[in-house]
């Protein structure tokens, strides 16, 4: 059996970090990519230089060249600027649509078969256009954000509990922007409703829905509490091991329910738009999207966090990207 090529675009920090994930697992042959001369070869040669140490035999190789990508499994698209505080996701739209357009018609011209990862921001826009310009199948082409922001929710829940992390189950779903949509009705702990144990731990129903509230928010605004400390750029430890268990869901065939930027058919009432979804990851891609009603809240925040997400494809649009 042949060892699983993945290929990453973008050898910048998510990049980087992701090369040495997947080769301290072992989950294939890297090939990183990047247009900056020496970045992807110097971050590779690094990584593969503690094989010994790290005990992994897969290959870790940079290059300039997207003839070096053909016939991957998978391919990650970490290409394009992140956020430097102050801006928002959306401030990137016009440098990344180029950069992606870019990527999608090479990873056509050489890679056509792979199944796609997207986390270049802004997200559920970058997904949208990497599809339409590659045109891959919808279900071969997906975006990571929910996986890192739900695991953004079950961190503040699990640190407010005093509980495991490993314990919390939590999803956010919808755009991935501040719009995003945390389900708060089915966080829990071992399957017991986080609102109840916020209830008992502070006697009082209307504290307990304040410091839901205030998770909430520090949720969708995560993204920039890290840039606002990093000051040069965004999260990327994170994104990168999110990212991880997508691309092992998908080489294993795991059908692992995950928070998923997937191509909805009228799902969710939602036709026609990438959007965060919890969707089935296995060895086709996404291979099933999973619906639940959402109450009258949700869905409010839900399609508000649509809008946003069609606002952002009709700037694309508009604007000839
Ligand atoms: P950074 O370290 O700047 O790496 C980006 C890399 O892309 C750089 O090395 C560039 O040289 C390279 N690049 C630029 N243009 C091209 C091109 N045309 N082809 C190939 N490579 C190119 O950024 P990063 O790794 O921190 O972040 C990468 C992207 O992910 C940004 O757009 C971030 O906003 C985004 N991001 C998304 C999430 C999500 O959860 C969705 C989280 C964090 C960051």
């Amino acid at each position: 059996m042949s060892r699983n090529k993945i290929a990453l675009i973008g050898g910048g920090q998510i990049g980087g970090v992701l090369s040495q994930l997947i080769a301290q697992k072992r989950l294939g042959d890297v090939v990183l990519f990047d247009i900056v001369e020496d970045l992807p070869q110097g971050k590779t040669l690094d990584i593969a230089e503690a094989s010994r140490i790290d005990l992994f035999d897969v290959s870790v190789k940079g290059t300039n060249d997207y003839k070096d990508i053909s016939d991957s499994d998978l391919i990650i698209i970490t290409a394009g600027l992140p956020r430097k505080p102050g801006m928002s996701r959306d401030d990137l739209l016009v440098t990344n649509a180029k950069i992606i357009k870019n990527v999608a018609e090479n990873v056509k011209r050489y890679s056509p078969d792979s199944i796609v990862i997207v986390i270049s921001n802004p997200l559920d826009a970058m997904v949208t256009l990497f599809q339409k310009t590659s045109g891959i199948p919808v279900n071969r082409v997906m975006g990571q954000a929910g996986v890192l922001d739900s695991s953004r929710f079950s961190t503040f829940i699990a640190w407010e509990l005093g509980v495991s992390v490993k314990d919390v189950n939590a999803m956010v779903l919808g755009g991935h922007g501040d719009t995003m949509v945390p389900i708060t009705r089915y966080a829990n702990v071992c399957g017991i409703p986080v609102m109840e144990l916020l209830e008992r731990k502070y006697h009082d129903k209307s504290k307990a829905i304040e410091v839901m509230e205030a998770m909430v928010n520090r949720t969708k605004l995560a993204g920039g509490e890290v840039v606002k400390l990093l000051k040069t750029g965004s999260a990327f430890y994170s994104p990168a091991s999110s990212a991880f268990v997508m691309a092992e869901a998908i080489l294993f065939d795991e059908k692992r329910l995950l928070p998923t930027c997937a191509f909805l058919n009228g799902e969710f009432g939602v036709k026609g738009y990438y959007v965060g979804v919890p969707a089935v990851l296995g060895a086709e891609g996404v291979e099933n999207i999973i619906e639940f009603t959402l109450n009258d809240e949700e869905k409010h925040a839900f399609d508000s966090s649509i809008q946003a997400v069609k606002d952002l494809i009709s700037d694309i649009d508009r604007l000839g990207l």
